[in-house]
C-alpha cells in the first residue's frame, strides 16, 4: 500500500494530489475556474474509484477524465512526476501566489497584487500590516493554526460545546455540524454549523438577530474569538476550545455559521454537507432532469425557462427521489 493510500484511504491519492495541485494553479494563478473545476472533478471521481488506476486508458473510462488528464496519468505512472507541474513549481511568481492565497481573505486577485508590489511570502506580508484588511489580518495572525487540520476528536468537542451554547440561547434552535465532519472525514478544515429556528421561514422577513444572538453568546463564553464577516444569515469567524485538562492551549479554528429558513432546512443541509464537487454534480443532474437545485430549494424548470414553485421537501432523501437518484449517505458524497 502506498503511503498516501494509507493516510487517506484513497487508492488513487497520488493522482488526486497532482490533480489538486494543478487545480489550485488554475484557480489561483491562471484564474481559469473552468480548468479548476475540471481538475477537481477528475480528482473527485478518482478518489471514489476503489482500486488504483494502472493506465491513462483505464482512467479515461471514468466519468470526468478525458484525453489530457489520461496523458498526465500515463506520464506520472511512467516517470513519477509531471513536466507541467515541475515548470509551475519552478516559477517563483506561482509559488508566491500559491503561498499568499493560503491566508484566509487573500484570493487570487489580492495575491497577485501583493506579488506585483514585491510581497512574495507570509513573512513579507507580516511586515506590511497596513496593506491588509480586517479579514486578512486575522487570517495572517492565525495562519499557522489555520493550516492545521482539525482532528475528528476535536471536531466532536467543538460540536458539543457550540451546540450546547446555542441551545442555551433558545431551545427552539436546530443546529447541525455539516461540511466534511458530517461526511465522516477523519479531519476537517473548519467547523460548519447550519442553524435554523421555527420562528424564521422563507415567507417571513429576515431575522438576523437569530444569528447575531448566537454569535454574541459564543463570544461571551470566549469560544468565538474573532469575526471575519457577519451578515444577516452568514457568520465567518474564529473559535477556540478552552484549555484542556493539562492546561495546554487548543488551536484557533475557523468557524462558519449559516442561518437558514426553517422550511429550507433539507436543501441547505444537502448543500452545506457537500462535498463541493458532489454539489456541482448533483446540480447538473437536477438540470438534466428538468429541475434547478440550490441551497434553498429544488424547483421544476418550466418550458419558458422560469423556475416553478419549490418542490415539497421534508428530508434529504426526498431530493434524491425527485431526481431519480439512489440515496447517498453523507460519507459517500465525494463527487
Ligand atoms: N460548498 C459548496 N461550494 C463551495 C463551497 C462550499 O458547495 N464553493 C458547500 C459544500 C461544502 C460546504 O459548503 O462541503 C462547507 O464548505 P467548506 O469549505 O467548509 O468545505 P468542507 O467542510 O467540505 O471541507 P473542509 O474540511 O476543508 O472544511
Ligand atoms: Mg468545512
Ligand atoms: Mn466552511
Amino acid at each position: 500500500m502506498s503511503k498516501r493510500k494509507a493516510e487517506t484511504g484513497n487508492a488513487n491519492a497520488e493522482f488526486c494530489d497532482f490533480l489538486m495541485e494543478l487545480a489550485n494553479y488554475e484557480k489561483n494563478v491562471s484564474r481559469s475556474m473552468h480548468k479548476y473545476n475540471a481538475y477537481r472533478k477528475a480528482a473527485g471521481e478518482l478518489a471514489k474509484h476503489p482500486v488504483k488506476i494502472s493506465s491513462g486508458a483505464e482512467a479515461k473510462k471514468i466519468d470526468g477524465i478525458g484525453e489530457k488528464i489520461a496523458q498526465k496519468i500515463d506520464e506520472f505512472i511512467k516517470t513519477g512526476k509531471l513536466e507541467k507541474l515541475e515548470k509551475i513549481r519552478a516559477d517563483d511568481t506561482n509559488t508566491a501566489i500559491n503561498e499568499l492565497t493560503k491566508v484566509t481573505g487573500i484570493g487570487p486577485a489580492a495575491a497577485q497584487k501583493f506579488v506585483a508590489e514585491g510581497i512574495t511570502s507570509i513573512e513579507e506580508l507580516k511586515k506590511h500590516p497596513g496593506k491588509l484588511n480586517h479579514h486578512q489580518k486575522i487570517g495572517l495572525k492565525h495562519f499557522e493554526d489555520f493550516e492545521k487540520r482539525i482532528p475528528r476528536e476535536e471536531m466532536i468537542q467543538l460540536q458539543d460545546f457550540a451546540l450546547e451554547q446555542i441551545k442555551a440561547v433558545d431551545k427552539g434552535y436546530t443546529a447541525k455540524v455539516c461540511g466534511s465532519f458530517r461526511r465522516g472525514a477523519p479531519s476537517s478544515g473548519d467547523i460548519d454549523i447550519l442553524l435554523a429556528h421555527p420562528d424564521f421561514t422563507s415567507s417571513e422577513k429576515k431575522m438576523p438577530n437569530l444569528l447575531h444572538d448566537v454569535v454574541k453568546k459564543l463570544e461571551s463564553v470566549d469560544f468565538v474569538t474573532d469575526t471575519l464577516s457577519l451578515g444577516d444569515s452568514k457568520f465567518m469567524g474564529v473559535c477556540r476550545l478552552a484549555k484542556g485538562k493539562g492546561g495546554s492551549d487548543h488551536c484557533f479554528r475557523r468557524i462558519d455559521i449559516r442561518l437558514i429558513p426553517y422550511d429550507q432546512y433539507y436543501c441547505a443541509l444537502l448543500y452545506f454537507t457537500g462535498s463541493d464537487v458532489f454539489n456541482k454534480n448533483m446540480r447538473q443532474v437536477a438540470i438534466d432532469q428538468g429541475f434547478t437545485l440550490n441551497e434553498y430549494s429544488l424547483r421544476p424548470m418550466g418550458s419558458t425557462g422560469v423556475p416553478g414553485e419549490p418542490m415539497p421537501v421534508s428530508s434529504e432523501e426526498d431530493i434524491f427521489d425527485y431526481l431519480g437518484l439512489d440515496y447517498k449517505e453523507p460519507k459517500d458524497r465525494i463527487a
